[in-house]
């Protein structure tokens, strides 16, 4: 090879290896520094949930602060100002209840840092403290299971008597899956929630509240009404040891639509599962992307979801990703 192509080549190279370097300084100056506080641990779909973000931001070469408050929203609140002091790029988070963000998302405001909402909302009055948020409609998801009831009870005079194992106190989808099934019961008079108590989303909260409603309410039980799978598991042991047959004695109504959920389907014991997708990761890190890059970002993104039956369970299952 001559001089001058030897000359040429090693040019090349080491203007590829300086350009390369060059990329990757600049491609490292630009990275996306994101701040990202979960609720905690509490339930199937959060792991989920968890998972997903996890793998989306390192999918998206966007470099994740990640901490897991195990459902206190002071660990919350301290999360997110470790964020502003760290001076992430953007923060997002799921709110464990509605209420109490305001100052702390003045602060990061202040700070000029974005916040994005996933999975769950907050209640307050100045909405330009957050970009957006991610999730389900969960009122919606409340309407659906009331629309499943109607039907299942249509024939049916009454009384028909709900028990409800409430999520969280103060959280979006206990106050809305609550919400959604009101707006539709309400109009017929035989649907009466007789008893309502939280399990907190877990599975020892479900079968404890439910244990108590068996012990109170015993046969008078139409519906057990639980607002995630989690407590919906704990529901079934706690009937099943009262000699209470799930999804027989009772129709059994549950959210998420986990793999736990549709295999308590399967075996008959959860008759309609409506879904509520904790695959955030991929849409959160799109809209962290672009608000860094300074596009608008709608002020509420929903998640499309959809309602089971206990009959499609079984050729579902093997194709569910959570
Ligand atoms: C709903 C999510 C709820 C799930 C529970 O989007 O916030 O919290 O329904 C989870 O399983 O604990």
């Amino acid at each position: 090879m001559r001089l001058i192509g030897k000359l040429a080549i090693g040019t090349l190279i080491g203007t590829t290896l300086t350009l390369a370097a060059g990329v990757d300084a600049s491609a490292q100056e630009k990275q996306i520094t994101l701040g990202f506080s979960q609720v905690g641990a509490e339930s199937a779909w959060r792991t989920a949930d968890t998972v997903s973000v996890k793998t989306a931001a390192k999918d998206a070469g966007i470099n994740l602060k990640f901490s897991d408050a195990q459902q206190k929203q002071e660990n919350q609140i301290k999360a997110i100002r470790s964020f502003i002091a760290q001076k992430v790029n953007v923060i997002a988070f799921s709110p464990v209840v509605e209420s109490g963000w305001e100052p702390v998302l003045a602060e990061a405001k202040a700070a000029h840092i974005p916040v994005i909402l996933t999975d769950r909302a907050v209640d307050v009055k100045d909405t330009s403290l957050y970009v957006t948020v991610i999730g389900s409609d969960f009122v919606e998801e409340g309407r659906r299971a009331g629309r499943w009831l109607e039907e299942r009870y249509k024939n049916d005079a009454g009384p028909v008597n709900i028990v409800e194992l409430q999520g969280t106190v103060g959280s979006a989808p206990a106050n809305d899956r609550h919400a959604g099934l009101i707006e539709v019961i309400k109009s017929d008079p035989k649907f009466k929630i007789i008893a309502s108590q939280s399990g907190d989303f877990t599975l020892a909260g479900g079968k404890q509240v439910m244990e108590a409603f068996a012990k109170t309410y015993g046969k008078q039980i139409n519906v057990v009404y639980s607002h995630n799978d989690d407590m919906t598991l704990g529901a079934i042991q706690a009937m099943e040891e009262a000699g209470i047959k799930p999804g027989k004695d009772v129709s059994v109504v549950s959210f998420d639509a986990t793999k736990g959920g549709f295999q308590a389907m399967v075996a008959g014991k959860i008759n309609v599962d409506v879904e509520c997708s904790p695959l955030l990761g991929p849409q959160l890190m799109a809209a962290v992307k672009d608000v860094v890059a300074g596009k608008q970002v709608p002020k509420r993104i929903v998640t499309n979801e959809t309602v089971f039956p206990m009959n499609v369970a079984a050729q579902i299952l093997p194709t569910r990703k959570y």
